[in-house]
């Protein structure tokens, strides 16, 4: 079976490490954000690509969900002595051995794609990972301009989601770059080969959102003839991980399980999963066009989370029937 996953950062691989176990013998294709790569240092860092291949490749910092595990800072100290930041991004010396590959590889000329593919040769992570492009997008998050009452600006979304905990009002989200990028090579093959489609539950908007704001991938996804299934962030009306609430707020979309699934809406989805707690929205999704049924969403270990890929498999059946 071919599935195809578009995938955001921590929630996305941990789903992936459940989608894995529930689907041993599945040919998983992730179609990775790369709107939160930030340059820092002459770097260029790709938190989505490699939390994901962190996780699936045994090397991610288990209780952080992002980061090298046995990580230490001293290239980061050392920075600071010299008054080099930002401080407020935690990058660890594990981790910039990445990041020196991967933008010595881009400096020789190649494309993302194929150098997130010599990383994974190293890690091994058992899926195909593709970046949603190789040409650079980068999400901003517009705020209150805090040096100039009644301006606004626009933030690295790094910048809102690290240094500003998000606890600032977000009035936009824009996906810098999007509208010229292109998919990167096999991205719109593996939708189109797909036997199943999933949106495992990352964040609808800056990580779901700016993989379909590629252009080219909303369409193949609408069109792929395989059933796409999603599963809900939101849990109770609060975002399972991250800050979910704030950035659907900029775009207008009621923290609820059914406000997503409408969002995303029946054009895209064939079938949504809610919590168990969210059973009452049940009605309401299947109203909008979109089948739904509610099981416990809550990944606390492998286990739950691969009963959480094994169900949105069975949906993806049943809507194929
Ligand atoms: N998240 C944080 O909350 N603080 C950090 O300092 C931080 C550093 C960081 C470095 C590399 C990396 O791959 C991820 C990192 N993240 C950090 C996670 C990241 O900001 C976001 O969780 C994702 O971009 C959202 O998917």
């Amino acid at each position: 079976m071919r599935i195809v996953v578009l995938a955001g950062g921590i929630g996305g691989a941990r789903f992936l490490r459940g989608l894995k176990s529930a689907a041993p013998g599945a040919d998983v294709t992730v179609i990775g954000n790369t709107g939160d790569d930030i340059h820092l240092f002459g770097l260029k860092v790709c938190p989505d690509l490699d939390t994901v291949m962190y996780t699936l490749g045994g090397g991610i910092h288990e209780e952080q969900g992002w980061g090298r595990a046995d990580e230490t800072f001293a290239v980061k100290e050392e920075l600071a002595a010299y008054g080099v930041g930002p401080e407020w991004f935690g990058l660890g010396d594990r981790d910039f051995a990445t990041h020196i590959v991967r933008t010595r590889m881009t400096a020789a000329g190649y494309p993302l794609s194929a150098v997130t593919e010599a990383l994974c040769d190293r890690w091994r992570p058992g899926v195909r990972l593709l970046p949603m492009t190789d040409d650079r997008v980068e999400t901003h998050v517009v705020i209150d301009d805090p040096d100039t009452p009644g301006k606004r600006k626009a933030v690295h979304f790094q910048e809102y989601w690290v240094r500003l905990r998000a606890a600032v009002p977000a009035h936009a989200v824009v996906p810098v770059g999007a509208e010229q990028a292109k998919p990167a090579p096999g991205v719109l093959e593996a939708v189109g080969e797909a036997d199943v489609v999933l949106f495992p539950p990352s964040n609808p908007v800056v990580s779901v959102g700016t993989i379909l704001a590629v252009p080219g991938v909303r369409e193949a996804v609408a069109d792929a003839g395989a059933p796409v299934v999603g599963l809900s962030p939101i849990v109770g009306g609060a975002p399972v991980r991250g800050m979910a609430d704030k950035v659907l707020a900029a775009v207008g979309v009621e923290s609820t399980a059914a406000a997503v699934a409408r969002h995303y809406g029946p054009a895209l989805l064939d079938g949504w999963l809610v919590d168990t707690v969210d059973a009452a929205a049940v009605p309401e999704v299947e109203a909008a066009g979109i089948r739904c049924r509610s099981v416990p969403l809550m990944m606390t270990g492998v286990e739950a989370t691969a009963r959480m890929a094994a169900e949105a498999l069975a949906l993806a059946e049943e809507v194929r029937a």
